[in-house]
């Protein structure tokens, strides 16, 4: 078999162990039916930047303003990254060292707020980040964190709620942008709050960044100081972060970046979040997240027809998020049962959701890696059927059965595990 570990024949050799584990979860993710919203699949040319000798390579500071000697090739690469960030989403400057995106999130709040003053986000749990103020993260413990929600029969944001909570709070910072909210988001609404508040409007755009990218879903950058983001979601680039923003704030964005957040930037994370960024500027990657939305309205359409509830009604969005309260069902349940079958979504709270962030009473469900596949509405009707029969029956012989029929049409739709020449 000419898969991935073809290209891995010297860890293979030197580690057989971690070469094992590691080809085991490729097939995995070959064989099974990747729902989970956040993830995505990228491509060799991606994987191949990623695994590159430019993880050698220290190179604290920016580029032509290092710490260290011998960053020419380095400095090309960062500087490749930035301006291809910038020629995609038309923002005035681009920081792409970030490690992930809640380092994203801490630097940029850093950059316009002192720890202590009033950060304010959308709840976790009705579809927020943990760091847009959450108790648990360091975005709630440093700062005087307030939250706003959905509106709980809507599923909607209600901006005159979140205008009533700025106006009481005077928050320094308002967030927008979360990791399940279905619905585009008003950006400008949310500037008139921001400004009416003197507060800065940050936007968190890592769930949907792919989408703005491509033209499907409104573009924070006119109306947003701040943009953050991580590159792996939507967008289809490696496991990372980045943070546009207005120039009067590159400096400050840069500085808690690196010295504020972290040392030396992932140089070889960084080349491949330029050939990301290259790979989502070309004509097919518009094609990819439209596709991604329609198959999102397609499986939410499935599951309304079999007698599924959605969060908000629907979605348009590349996710849905499926309250199960009518099932008797919580979300742990249900997630495990399709785990079981490869079907691998979730659990998610709902807003107002009884149950505990551990069981919950949601499930998320996203498109972007099947799309990726090459799956279209026909399959998505497919899988709001295995899903149906799963949730329906919950028993071992309808999971076997959805099992067989999973692995069939993953099959169809090779990912990794195909001759290299072939993707
Ligand atoms: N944990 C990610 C998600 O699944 O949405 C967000 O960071």
């Amino acid at each position: 078999m000419s898969d991935s570990n073809g290209h891995r024949r010297h860890l293979a050799e030197g580690d057989p162990d971690i070469a094992s584990l590691i080809h085991s979860e490729v097939e995995r993710q070959e064989q099974g039916l990747e729902l989970i919203a956040s993830e995505n699949f990228v491509s060799r040319a991606v994987l191949e930047a990623m695994g590159s000798e430019l993880t050698n390579k220290y190179a604290e500071g920016y580029p032509r303003r290092r710490y260290y000697g011998g960053c020419e090739w380095v400095d090309k690469i960062e500087q490749l990254a930035i301006d291809r960030a910038l020629e995609l989403f038309g923002a005035d400057h681009a920081n792409v060292q970030p490690h992930a995106g809640s380092q994203a999130n801490l630097a940029a709040y850093l950059a316009v707020m002192n720890p202590g003053e009033t950060l304010m986000g959308m709840t976790l749990s009705h579809g927020g980040h943990l760091t847009h103020g959450s108790p648990v993260s360091a975005s709630g413990r440093l700062f005087n964190a307030v939250q706003y929600g959905v509106n709980e029969d809507t599923g909607l944001i209600d901006l005159d709620v979140v205008r009533d909570i700025a106006e009481r709070e005077r928050p320094k910072v308002i967030v927008a942008g979360g990791s399940a909210y279905p619905r585009k988001i008003d950006f400008a609404g949310f500037a008139d709050v921001a400004r009416a508040v003197d507060a800065v409007l940050m936007v968190d755009m890592a769930h949907f960044a792919g989408l703005v990218a491509g033209g499907v879903y409104p573009s924070p950058v006119p109306h947003a100081a701040l943009i953050t983001s991580t590159t792996h979601k939507t967008l289809r680039g490696p496991r990372g972060g980045f943070i546009l923003c207005r120039e009067e704030l590159a400096k400050a964005v840069d500085k808690q970046v690196f010295p504020g957040m972290q040392g030396g930037p992932l140089e070889h994370v960084i080349a491949a979040k330029a050939v990301g960024f290259h790979e989502a500027l070309q004509p097919a990657f518009k094609e990819y997240v439209a596709q991604v939305v329609r198959n999102a309205v397609a499986m939410s359409e499935a599951l309304i027809e079999r007698g599924y509830t959605l969060v908000s009604g629907g979605t348009d969005s590349h996710l849905l998020l499926v309250d199960l309260r009518p099932q008797e069902l919580t979300g742990k349940a249900a997630e495990e049962a399709l785990g079981q079958a490869g079907i691998h979504v979730n659990k998610n709270t709902i807003p107002g959701d009884p149950q505990s962030p551990f069981v919950t009473s949601g499930l998320r469900i996203g498109t972007p890696s099947l799309t990726t596949r090459g799956m279209g509405v026909t399959e998505m009707v497919r899988v709001a059927e295995f899903i149906d029969a799963i949730l329906r029956a919950m028993d071992d012989s309808t999971i076997e059965r959805v099992e067989r029929d999973v692995r069939a049409l993953a099959a169809d739709f090779p990912l990794y595990l195909e001759p290299a020449s072939a993707q």
